[in-house]
């Protein structure tokens, strides 16, 4: 069973059905379907999304995978038939999987809009609302270069799934920039299926492989919270700096607790807000930015309290 909800109602469950006098004008509906559900990086893109719909008269509907996952969220795209509604805000969970049921949405009328994630081929969407990731990679390294200092030692990164544009980027950035950190050796890039336990288990095992493991990049709120655990069960929280990727609660207590050293945290409701006026500008014949990358911030305990309007939220 998927989430669902229907801006403004708060409520879960069937919305939107035939015969309500409520109903919006016609070409007035907008879809999201998010990455996953319950997970506060998208809570926090719905709300955006939820409040600018509301804003310009527009109704949108929510339904979330249970897991991040192409097959559970193909269903859900295949689920809005033949009659979609006039846009559909998307997260593809893979760049290449969720191209066939995403197409096929369009050819039956519906505008895409990628939000956050996005897929390999460019020109099914008629805009993408992401942070720029490949930054946000490079810009975890840079924060782990500085607290490591000159130590010499070797660093892991945590990735999701390979076929995750956003996480996959992160990666990508931060091994990259590695090279302008030579004390600095890559320990790899594991993938954790987002799965925290399997964060946790990497991380384990890579304490014990690498005695000289010096930090940790985790690509999103997944691979920090199951990084966290393993760091923890090894009594090594402190002793291996942890970056971080999103400000979910958990994260964010994480950070005060001393867990994390840094977090890179996203900006999930302009990512919806911005999601949202694309769409109506594209179904309005406005002009629409092909596009748009949201702001990073890098936060540490010490700008913590600076930046807490950038905090996740776990309900609008
Ligand atoms: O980091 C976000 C999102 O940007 C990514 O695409 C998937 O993971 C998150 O939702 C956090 O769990």
């Amino acid at each position: 069973a998927a989430l669902l909800t229907a801006c403004g109602s708060g409520t879960v469950g069937q919305t939107g059905s035939g015969g309500d006098s409520a109903k919006p004008a016609a070409g007035k509906k907008l879809a999201l379907i998010p990455g996953v559900q319950a997970e506060p990086f998208y809570i926090s893109m719905q709300c955006g999304a939820e409040a600018e719909a509301k804003k310009a008269g527009y109704e949108l509907t929510t339904q979330a995978p249970q897991k991040f996952d192409a097959a559970m969220q193909t269903q859900l795209v295949n689920a809005l038939g033949s009659n979609p509604p006039s846009a559909l805000l998307i997260a593809p969970t893979d760049a290449q999987a969720m191209l066939a049921p995403i197409q096929q949405v369009k050819t039956r009328g519906a505008k895409i809009i990628e939000v956050d994630t996005a897929l390999k081929d460019t020109s099914v969407a008629e805009a993408s609302i992401s942070s720029d990731n490949t930054e946000g990679g490079k810009l975890a390294a840079q924060t782990l270069a500085k607290l490591v200092g000159d130590k010499p030692g070797s660093v892991l990164v945590l990735d999701t799934i390979a076929g995750t544009s956003t996480t996959n980027a992160r990666a990508k950035g931060f091994t990259d920039e590695l090279a302008n950190h030579p004390n600095l050796k890559s320990a790899g890039v594991q993938f954790t299926q987002n799965e925290p336990d399997q964060a946790a288990s990497k991380v384990t095992a890579a304490l014990a492989s690498t005695p000289d493991l010096v930090g940790i990049f985790a690509t999103n709120l997944n691979t920090g919270e199951g990084a966290a655990t393993g760091l923890r069960n090894a009594g090594k929280v402190g002793a291996v700096n942890l970056i971080g990727f999103d400000a979910s609660p958990s994260e964010v207590e994480g950070l005060k607790k001393g867990e994390y050293q840094g977090l890179i945290a996203q900006d999930p409701a302009a990512i919806g807000q911005q999601g949202v006026q694309q769409a109506i500008a594209a179904l309005e014949g406005k002009p629409v930015t092909r596009t748009l990358t949201a702001q990073l911030h890098s936060i540490t305990k010490d700008t913590l309290d600076a930046n807490s309007q950038y905090f996740y939220k776990q309900k609008c």
